[in-house]
């Protein structure tokens, strides 16, 4: 018996490079990646220098011919565009092209719905791609039918995915409902956690940083970590005792990408805020990606945009094993850095005494002298804290240690 392999879709990339610093070629060699995480083989790219974006067509007549014949050449089965794409503009690529019309924004949704598992996570994309599609569906046709099969027809759960205007409108108001439920849920366990005094360290970077293999190797947390972009999409968390016996949570968090489509960060919002209620940032980069710097640019953006800000980072140069000379990296927005390797465990205690430095700082250092009817509250300094030093003597117990803000009220001598 044999299976005949299903046949990947043939896709030309098409970007504009507005000025000469702006790395549309890497941004392509991205796109290539998504597309290809996708389920799309690229077989061709075609890359227009222009002062703007065409507001008609994306590119230029001139390139229109060219993307024709090319399309004919190779036998693609549509293109991608590296910039989401108007109503308009896809509607006319359509008619000047003949072809299947499709824009990153498309592509990133389609792998997130493919990727999509909890029911939060669910109703998220089906709401960004619902959200997408309203406005395109002249540009699609009156369905998504004309889309064949492929890129933009993957639905979470399977719902079919050819609505009209009216049925999309009543179903959006219906996933924002059903959207705030989980997201009240997902408060009170936020709200839980902070109540119990245990810091929370929120993983982030850019995809396939190795966010998910860090927590692994730390925690054995048996989340999926593979070589495809956005192989993570719930934030997980789970337990991690530091080296002093501090306690800490550690939540893996979806991974950011450059020009993250809008429709996604305002559905994803609450899961992709799990930073913004951390105590901490520990954000992951790969350093054996060429393209290093310009993805640390693009995390900071993504916090900024998020409202994360003033909160202490610590950036892990992960990948280590990759490479060939170790180079001196340097990241001026975060307060620590240190090189890591996730696969082979190279610089995790280091990293896991950092990540106990600042936790540290955010905590206040005490000496005080109790009496012995206070017993409970050195109770809760190791429960909460950190003890460095008991000392019992015959006017009461002397300690030494760094206990969090939040409880210091709580545990001080009377
Ligand atoms: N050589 C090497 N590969 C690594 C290391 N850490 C992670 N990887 C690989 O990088 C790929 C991506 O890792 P993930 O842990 O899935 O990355 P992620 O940041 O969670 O990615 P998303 O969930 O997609 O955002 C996987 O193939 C890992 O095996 C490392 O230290 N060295
Ligand atoms: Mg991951």
């Amino acid at each position: 018996m044999f299976e005949l392999e299903q046949e990947k879709e043939r896709v030309l990339l098409v970007g504009v490079s507005v000025d000469d610093g702006d790395d549309t070629e890497e941004s392509l060699d991205e796109l290539a990646e998504l597309a290809l995480t996708a389920g799309a083989e690229t077989v061709g790219r075609v890359i227009q220098n222009r002062e703007q974006i065409h507001p008609g067509t994306y590119v230029g007549k001139g390139k229109l011919e060219e993307i024709k014949d090319l399309l004919w050449e190779t036998e693609a089965d549509g293109i991608i565009c590296d910039d989401e794409l108007t109503p308009a503009q896809l509607g006319n690529l359509r008619d000047e092209l003949n072809t299947k019309v499709m824009d990153r924004t498309l592509v990133i949704l389609d792998i997130f719905a493919s990727r999509a598992s909890t029911r939060e996570g669910k109703i998220q994309v089906e709401l960004a791609q619902l959200k997408y599609r309203q406005s395109r569906l002249t540009g699609y046709g009156t369905s998504l039918s004309r889309l064949g099969g492929g890129i933009g027809t993957r639905g979470p759960g399977e719902k079919k995915l050819e609505m009209d205007r009216r049925l999309i409108k009543s179903r959006i108001a219906q996933l924002n409902r059903e959207l705030k439920d989980v997201k009240r849920h997902r408060e009170v366990t936020r709200e839980q956690r902070s109540r119990n005094h245990v810091p929370v360290v929120a993983v982030v970077g850019y995809t396939n940083a190795g966010k998910s293999t860090l927590l692994n190797k730390l925690t054995g947390a048996g989340i999926l970590a593979e070589d495809k972009l956005f192989a993570t999409l719930d934030p997980t968390t789970r337990g991690l005792k530091l080296p002093s016996g501090q306690e800490i949570l550690l939540t893996d968090t979806v991974g950011f990408i450059r020009k993250l489509p809008h429709h996604l960060i305002e559905a994803f919002r609450s899961t992709l805020e799990e930073a913004k209620y951390a105590d901490m940032i520990l954000h992951v980069v790969d350093a054996s990606n060429p393209q290093m710097e310009r993805q640390m640019y693009t995390v900071y953006e993504t916090l900024y945009q998020l409202g994360v800000q003033e909160k202490p980072i610590i950036t892990a140069f992960n990948k280590q094993d990759r490479l060939e000379e170790t180079f001196t990296v340097r990241d001026f927005k975060a307060d620590d850095t240190v090189k890591i390797s996730a696969r082979t465990g190279e610089g995790l205690y280091v990293l896991q005494e950092k990540l106990e430095n600042v936790l540290r700082q955010q905590k206040v250092a005490i000496e005080q002298m109790y009496s012995y009817r206070e017993a409970g509250k050195i109770q809760l300094i190791r429960k909460y804290g950190e003890l460095i030093e008991e000392e019992y003597l015959e006017e009461g117990i002397l300690v030494k240690a760094y206990v969090p803000v939040t409880i210091y009220d709580k545990v001080r001598s009377v």
